[in-house]
């Protein structure tokens, strides 16, 4: 078993999307270990989009991310960081598998509804950073 982070983000809360992404999660085989409803301010999406700084879209990207409540989801199956990379699909929602999340419920390449961590070693800082009790 591996745990990953997933974070529902202000578009897909907004657009009542929340029931229909968990009952997905949960469809796909993972545990939900804890969840926590929260509105980032922008220190906290600033430490957690970091790796981000340099890019052109960083700026925007903690706006949007701070722009209303969001739903973070410690969430654990085999092959979880994999297995939910494959579930949520590729970050530009034009690209993404159909049937993916972001196929599904995504807008854009930023409005794109869903978080979840790219590796074992981002899962387990990402978890740290939002249930220290977890880590
Ligand atoms: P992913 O979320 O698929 O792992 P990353 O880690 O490359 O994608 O990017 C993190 C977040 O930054 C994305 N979820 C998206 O919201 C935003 N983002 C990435 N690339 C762009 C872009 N070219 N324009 C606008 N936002 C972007």
């Amino acid at each position: 078993m591996s745990k990953t982070l997933a974070i529902i983000k202000p578009d897909a809360v907004e657009a009542r999307k929340i029931g229909l992404i968990v009952n997905r999660l949960e469809e796909e085989g993972f545990r939900l270990l804890a969840a926590k409803h929260t509105q980032l301010d922008d220190s906290e999406a600033g430490e957690f989009y970091a790796v981000h700084l340099e890019r052109p879209f960083y700026e925007p990207l903690k706006k949007f991310m701070t722009s209303g409540p969001v739903l973070v989801l410690a969430l654990e199956r085999e092959d979880a960081v994999a297995h939910l990379r494959r579930v949520i699909g590729a970050t530009d929602p034009a690209e993404a598998e159909p049937g993916t999340i972001r196929a599904l419920y995504a807008e854009s390449k930023e409005r794109n509804a869903i978080h979840a961590s790219d590796s074992d070693e981002t899962a387990k800082q990402e978890i740290a950073f939002f249930f220290p009790a977890l880590a």
